[in-house]
């Protein structure tokens, strides 16, 4: 073996110091997820491997191309038999690892280049290892050894290499394990082979530290299976918080793979770089909006470091449901503006948004209703408003600046209170803004009765009891209960009752009777029940016999009576002819058939001049009011007789209320003072909500007086010069509803006004109409000369209808004329009808059919009702029950108004042909066109320029043919109606 190495010695091992520091050895460094256990080249001293036998390998120190030295084993018994050449490692502690890799670095020389043949020449050694758990020594026996592998050389050296100076060293990397002991020791094992182990390098894998969405991942060594994924769970990091619990998987190779989960910055940090950063003051983050600090939204904010929220400033508030990064708000202020519109008992509060709205969303309006306590002292107590009045749409949470509020109670003083409420709002209760407003109800009718019951029932007989209405709006004066046989309709009774039953009789046997019951009081009927249907008892033959002569003769009876009564009645020339076989003091009773006898509604006026002495009439209609119970305050204007005044009015337990006094003037004369009361005697008769209310006449002393409610706002037309343009079109409709209703009660009544105009109808605080001064008829019918001359100078020619101009035709029909100018005054904010116009050329403009156009924004529906009370013939004209429907209608359905009859050629001051009036409501050339059937040529007159109506009336048969009319029919047509057109206007600007 000696005489073999040392034939080899020189050759090579000088050879190979040369070639190794020549070659490039493994200098890349080590990957960061590999741990060396054991290299050989970092070592400085002596390896201390042990190599048995020692001829065998041998240690030989070399350096490398840095010149740093090495170590090396080389072992080279290449012509030697039997070679068995071990190389012990020292033991090397696995640190835990399960699996461990060797690197080994080789030079190998191929067995052919050796000089001599291949003898026994080898080109590869084996690798073993021996497990243990300490350092056991040197006495480690080969059969404990496990081998790893045969290890080969991918290039062995020859001496062409040595020559050439090229070294081939072999890079061989083998993996051990499992291990299950703390330590091993590697052994190569050479069997004859020439080999330099350059370097041997024993490491594990780990997956290196890592910090990966906020979470550290440790060190963790691999597992000791090639494809095991080991999970590894990561630590948030500092102020960070798990969202979902962060893990990952180290690979076998030492790879982080699949990560799960992951932290985040806590409330108060934000991620800056893989770290949580504490937000700054002034600054803040409610984890999990946002990712960074946010600077604190408007009137809010923190001192603080690591803010998760910012504070309201002084004044401003949060909610609960309020995300942190919306600004601090506030509560509204209050609504403003509110104003109230009353109808009958509804009323229709509307306001404007507040001024503040608090920098919120979410404003809504919530409504307070309460009543003024009717107990003493009045004016001062409140009561909640009852769960019977209606909000609509709702009371609170309004969303809109405008609420309805329903089935109030009758002349009822209120308070409703309009709060504007946000989110905030309720942090701050009980602090409410609130704007208010105090509402008188009006009179309204009874509602409708619903529990109507039958009682005892006989053949001929059913007892009725029933329920006073849920809503008695006021003090019910009796009832009505209309009946008839089912299918049978056309011929009824009517019973009025003062009490809540009655017994229907005089009925057919077995026979089925349909009743209806409505209740009056001063405000008039309400509606009726539903129908309710009873039966009468079967007629039984024993009896019948015997009872019917009797019921024959009691019916021919009655039915002569009642012949009697109604021939009486109608012979007796009252207005309305009724039947009344009164049956007890309570009680009335009427048949109708077909309608031919007519009950009135309500009681009959009777003129005060059937009276032979005028103070009995006014006795008899008017109360006596103690002088003292008056206070005369102020002057508030002038009337025909005297002064008219206002104060309070103080009846003896009642409480004090304003009233205008009617004075008449010293010195009068006997007729003056009975034209005078002749006012109140009349006034006195009525009771309407739209009639002026007399509350007594003064006649005892000096000056002699009639006291009526006061009206606030005084007469209409002044009030609306006064307010030009500030009402909405329903409340001019609302007002001219209440004049109508006022007008169909005294129609209803029998009387005939004369004089309704606008200057005659008096306004009160909630917009109520009241018609008022009822003197004047009796001067007109009285004297026939005074048709020319009236208290004011002139007879109201504007306003009265032509028949009673021209033959003193006073009727209702007259009055609804007058009516219709009323509309035109009210809605043209109190303009004076045909203007300057001499009441001459009035007179003969009418005559010859020019009316009024409409007024300026004027409803088409409104028009039409006005141009229906200027009908010619009277009996066209609507009746004032059709006037108030067709109001109450338009009320109902606002988006009827909305149609404007102002027209493109309307001229203001110009009358219109009543039955052309209809241009007054072309609204466009294209719409005249149309009407005369002309329609074709719209296009044609829109592209030659004629867009509007004052152009057209202006055009010549010239202009015409130019438009492109050729056919000479159509252009006669044309011109036709546009001369037509011109006529009128000419008509009214040359004064008759
Ligand atoms: O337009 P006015 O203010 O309203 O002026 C006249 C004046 O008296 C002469 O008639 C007013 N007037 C008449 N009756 C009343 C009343 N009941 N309430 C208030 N003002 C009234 C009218």
């Amino acid at each position: 073996m000696v005489s073999q190495w040392s034939y080899i010695k020189p050759l090579c091992i000088k050879v190979w110091i040369c070639l190794l520091s020549c070659a490039v050895l493994r200098t890349h460094s080590i990957p960061n997820n590999e741990v060396n256990l054991l290299d050989s080249r970092s070592v400085t001293g002596d390896l201390g491997w042990i190599a048995y036998p020692k001829n065998g390998w041998e240690e030989i120190g070399e350096v490398d191309e840095n010149y740093t030295p090495i170590h090396t084993y080389q072992v080279c018994k290449v012509m030697e038999h039997n070679q068995n050449n071990w190389l012990q490692t020292n033991w090397i502690l696995n640190e835990g690892a399960l699996r461990v890799f060797v690197e080994l670095q080789f030079t190998l020389r191929d067995c052919n280049s050796l000089p001599g043949g291949l003898g026994t020449c080898k080109e590869t050694f084996n690798m073993y290892y021996y497990e243990s758990n300490d350092e056991e020594g040197r006495n480690v026996r080969e059969s404990q050894y496990t081998k790893v592998d045969t290890i080969a050389a991918d290039e062995s050296f020859t001496e062409l290499d040595l020559g050439d100076r090229v070294m081939k060293l072999n890079t061989e990397v083998r993996d051990l394990g499992p291990l299950t002991r703390k330590g091993f020791y590697l052994a190569f094992q050479d069997l004859g082979a020439c080999i330099a182990l350059v370097s041997v390098r024993v490491f594990y894998k780990k997956c290196p530290v890592l910090l990966q969405n906020l979470a550290l991942f440790p060190d963790t060594i691999t597992g000791s299976d090639s494809s095991q994924l080991l999970e590894v769970s990561g630590a948030c990091v500092n102020n960070s918080v798990a969202d979902d619990p962060p893990r990952m998987h180290c690979s076998a190779e030492g790879e982080w793979l699949v990560p799960i989960g992951r932290c985040v910055c806590q409330a108060g940090f934000e991620e800056v770089n893989g770290t949580c950063q504490v937000c700054k003051p002034g600054f803040y983050r409610s984890a999990p909006q946002t990712q960074s600090c946010s600077k604190c939204p408007p009137h809010s904010s923190t001192r603080a470091e690591a803010s998760t929220a910012c504070q309201c400033d002084a004044g401003y508030y949060r909610r609960d449901s309020d995300p942190t990064n919306m600004a601090c708000t506030k509560p509204p202020s209050a609504p403003r503006n509110a104003i109230s519109n009353v109808n009958e008992t509804s009323v229709f509060l509307e306001w404007a948004a507040p001024e503040e709205a608090g920098g919120r969303k979410d404003l809504s309006y919530s409504l307070l209703c309460r009543k003024v306590s009717s107990v003493e002292p009045p004016g001062r107590q409140y009561e909640p408003c009852g769960s019977h009045v209606r909000y609509l749409p709702q009371r609170t949470g309004l969303r809109n600046n405008s609420v309805m509020v329903a089935d109030l109670l009758a002349h009822t003083n209120y308070t409703f209170e309009v709060e504007a409420v946000n989110g905030v709002s309720e942090l701050l209760a009980p602090l409410r803004h609130f704007v208010s407003l105090n509402v008188t109800t009006n009179q309204a009718a009874p509602s409708p009765i619903s529990v109507v019951k039958k009682g005892q029932t006989g053949k001929n007989s059913i007892a009725l009891s029933w329920q006073e209405p849920d809503r008695p709006n006021g003090i019910i004066l009796e009832y009505e209960i209309k009946y008839f046989e089912k299918d049978q309709e056309t011929s009824y009774t009517i019973i009025k009752s003062k009490e809540t039953a009655i017994v229907a009789d005089g009925l057919k046997p077995s026979s089925a009777y349909i009743f209806q019951i409505r209740a009056r009081t001063s405000a008039g009927y309400g509606g009726f029940s539903r129908r309710f249907e009873f039966e009468t008892s079967p007629y039984l033959a024993a009896s019948s016999e015997q009872g019917q002569v009797p019921i024959i003769a009691v019916a021919v009876t009655v039915g002569i009576i009642l012949l009697a009564l109604v021939t009486g009645f109608l012979l007796s020339g009252r207005r309305c002819g009724y039947s009344k076989a009164k049956q007890d003091p309570e009680e009335e009773k009427m048949h109708f058939h077909n309608g031919h006898i007519k009950f009135p509604g309500v009681r009959t006026y009777i003129d005060p001049h059937t009276y032979e002495d005028p103070n009995q009439a006014v006795h008899e209609f008017a109360k006596e009011i103690e002088v003292s119970c008056i206070t005369i305050e102020r002057v508030i204007g002038a009337g025909e007789f005297g002064e008219v005044c206002c104060g309070p009015l103080r009846l003896p337990g009642k409480r004090e209320f304003p009233v205008a006094i009617k004075t008449l003037k010293a010195g009068y004369t006997e007729k003056q003072r009975r034209d005078f009361l002749g006012e109140a005697s009349i006034m006195g008769q009525f009771d309407h909500p739209n009639i002026i209310h007399l509350e007594g006449v003064v006649t005892k002393s000096k000056p002699v007086m009639i006291i009526t409610e006061y009206m606030e706002n005084g007469s209409l037309d002044a009030f609306l010069r006064k307010n030009d343009g500030q009402f909405t079109v329903i409340q001019l409709v609302g007002m001219l509803r209440g004049i109508a209703s006022g007008m169909r009660y005294l129609s209803d009544m029998g009387y005939v006004h004369r004089d309704l105009a606008a200057r005659n109808i008096l306004v009160n605080s909630n917009l109520v109409c009241k018609v008022s001064d009822f003197g004047l008829s009796r001067v007109l019918e009285d004297d026939p000369e005074a048709a020319y001359t009236t208290r004011g100078g002139k007879i109201p020619i504007r306003w009265t209808a032509p028949e009673a101009i021209a033959y003193r035709k006073f009727t209702s029909a007259s009055d609804a004329w007058s009516y219709g100018i009323v509309m035109w005054e009210v809605m043209s904010y109190g303009e004076r009808p045909y203007w300057e116009m001499s009441n001459q050329d009035v007179i003969k403009a009418v005559e010859e059919n020019y009316r009024l156009p409409a007024p300026m924004d004027c409803p088409t529906a409104l028009y039409h009702l006005m141009m229906d009370c200027w009908q010619k013939e009277r009996n066209s004209r609507p009746k004032f029950e059709e006037i108030v429907s067709i109001l109450d209608k338009l009320i109902r359905n606002p988006s009827s108004l909305k149609t404007l009859a102002n027209c493109s050629n309307r001229v203001s001051n110009l009358l219109v042909e009543q039955e052309s009036g209809e241009c007054a409501l072309y609204r466009s050339v294209s719409e005249w066109l149309e009407a005369i059937k002309m329609g074709r040529y719209a296009e044609l007159f829109m592209e030659s320029g004629y867009t509007s109506m004052e152009v057209v009336a202006q055009m010549t048969l010239d202009d015409v043919r130019r438009v492109g009319v050729n056919l000479a029919g159509h252009q006669k047509k044309i011109l036709n109606s546009i001369q037509e057109m011109r006529v009128q206007m000419i008509h009214v600007a040359v004064p008759i």
